[in-house]
């Protein structure tokens, strides 16, 4: 019943995005790469069944707000995150204290993503040393208490805690992710998730050295 483009994707093919967006001098995060990537994110979710499609709502709703400046006059301004900010910040189209005028300034929409990567980070680290017994609701889980859910109100946290009840068990993640068997999974998940520490270390510094990671 899978769709041809469901069955041909693979979880490596989307780590390798986070690879790709920094670019030769590891310097600069670069936008395109970083929005693949979270496509790819979104696609790999919604096969997990439709309760996770209002997770996958929003990641959409911000991946859009991104494609549309990178689709604008502006464009080569959003080359890369770094871009962004110097460009965002010069030209005040950043709200700092509150949601008013630029209520959907790239700073604060790629913060909301680069929160939800955190998440990611934690969860496939412990699916990467995790065992055939291991629940992925509760490494889930466990991830989401250590980062996002920080971020959230108390009805989104116990919406995301039932929905996490609903993951597939180990082997079936595993299926989903199309890398093969579950050595090959854990072989992907150690030579990928370094690029992704390190994309989200970039962005965590660059926000932090201007003062952007409060951004309403
Ligand atoms: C092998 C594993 C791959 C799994 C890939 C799944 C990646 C999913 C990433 C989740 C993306 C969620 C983006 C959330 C951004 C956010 O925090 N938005 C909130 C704030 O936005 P606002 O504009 O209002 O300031 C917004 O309120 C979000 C609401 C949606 C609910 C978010 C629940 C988060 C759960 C994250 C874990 C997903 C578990 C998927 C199962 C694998």
């Amino acid at each position: 019943k899978m769709t041809e483009a469901v069955e041909n994707f693979s979880l490596k093919d989307v780590l390798a995005d986070f690879k790709s967006c920094l670019g030769n001098d590891n310097q600069a995060v670069l936008m395109d790469y970083y929005l693949s990537g979270w496509k790819g994110l979104v696609k790999f979710m919604n096969s997990l069944g439709t309760i996770f499609t209002f997770v996958s709502k929003d990641a959409v709703a911000k991946i859009q707000i991104m494609e549309g400046y990178r689709n604008s006059a502006e464009s080569d301004k959003y080359i890369s995150l770094q871009s962004m900010v110097a460009y965002e910040l010069a030209a005040k189209l950043v709200d700092l204290e509150k949601r008013s005028d630029h209520p959907n300034s790239g700073c604060r929409t790629i913060l909301r993503l680069h929160r939800a990567l955190r998440w990611l980070q934690l969860f496939l680290d412990r699916l990467k040393t995790s065992t055939a017994e291991s629940k992925t609701s509760t490494m889930c889980t466990n991830a989401y208490n250590e980062s996002l859910s920080n971020y959230h109100p108390w009805i989104i946290r116990k919406t995301a805690t039932v929905a996490f009840c609903a993951l597939p068990n180990r082997d079936a993640f595993f299926d989903v992710m199309n890398v093969g068997t579950s050595d090959e999974v854990m072989a992907m998940l150690n030579e990928a998730m370094p690029y992704v520490a390190e994309v989200y270390e970039i962005t965590q510094q660059l926000y932090a050295q201007h003062n952007l990671l409060d951004l309403p």
